[in-house]
């Protein structure tokens, strides 16, 4: 299994942009292409759903030995063995997350401020999202914070994995690993591209080529 601190392109599979019927496909497109880690996101999905979805996605990131976070549902990451979960910033303490999800689960959270980050890498988390950088039409409620944060964030917790995400597309990729990131979380250019497997792999040149 990849471990964390291998991992610099993190997918999403947001139900938002993907129907359930063509899950499977484009999850096996990204892994084709690279993606280090995969997360479901389902907004609108019961436990018994995100179950149910997960566990058709498991055996393939498991096939690929590529992590599976779990959006919002720590209880789901425990029931299906998924190797980790993913909460927000109102979701409650990162503790009942990692009780929830078992054992050596993963548990990240979503940070929008430098202090934020600061308070989620105290209370223990393994990763941190870090954005939106930029306008998203996938989380459209938040108000953009920008690069200029970004290599404060990564100088105050160097050895926690932080993952800049946020409007994040081929075209602005370069801008943000020269403003400081060494990951990034990409959901709507990979999920909209035509070809996912080729923009998963063209995006995994790109960060290969900056250390
Ligand atoms: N959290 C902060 S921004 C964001 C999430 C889930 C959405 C990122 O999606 P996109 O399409 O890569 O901008
Ligand atoms: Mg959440």
């Amino acid at each position: 299994m990849r471990a964390l601190a291998d991992c610099r392109l993190y997918g999403i599979l947001d139900t938002g942009y993907i129907a359930p019927r063509q899950a499977i496909s484009v999850v096996q497109a990204m892994l084709d292409g690279g993606i280090d880690i995969l997360q479901l996101r389902s907004k609108a999905a019961s436990h018994d759903q995100m179950v149910s979805l997960g566990e058709k996605i498991l055996p393939l990131t498991r096939a690929a030995g590529i992590p599976l976070i779990i959006n919002d549902h720590p209880a789901v990451t425990g029931e299906i063995e998924a190797e980790g979960v993913h909460i927000g910033q109102d979701d409650g303490s990162l503790e009942e997350a990692r009780l929830l999800a078992g054992d050596g689960a993963i548990v990240g959270r979503s940070t929008h401020s430098v202090a934020q980050a600061r308070a989620a890498v105290a209370e223990g988390a393994d990763y941190i999202g870090f954005g939106p950088l930029f306008a998203t039409p996938t989380k459209p409620d938040y108000t953009p914070i920008g690069t200029a944060d970004i290599r404060v964030v990564h100088e105050e917790n160097p050895t926690v994995p932080i993952f800049c995400i946020g409007g994040i597309k081929p075209g602005n990729l370069a801008e943000v690993l020269a403003a400081g990131a060494l990951r990034v979380v990409i959901v709507s250019a990979i999920l909209q591209a035509p070809d996912v497997a080729s923009m998963v792999a063209g995006l995994k040149k790109t960060l290969a080529g900056t250390p």
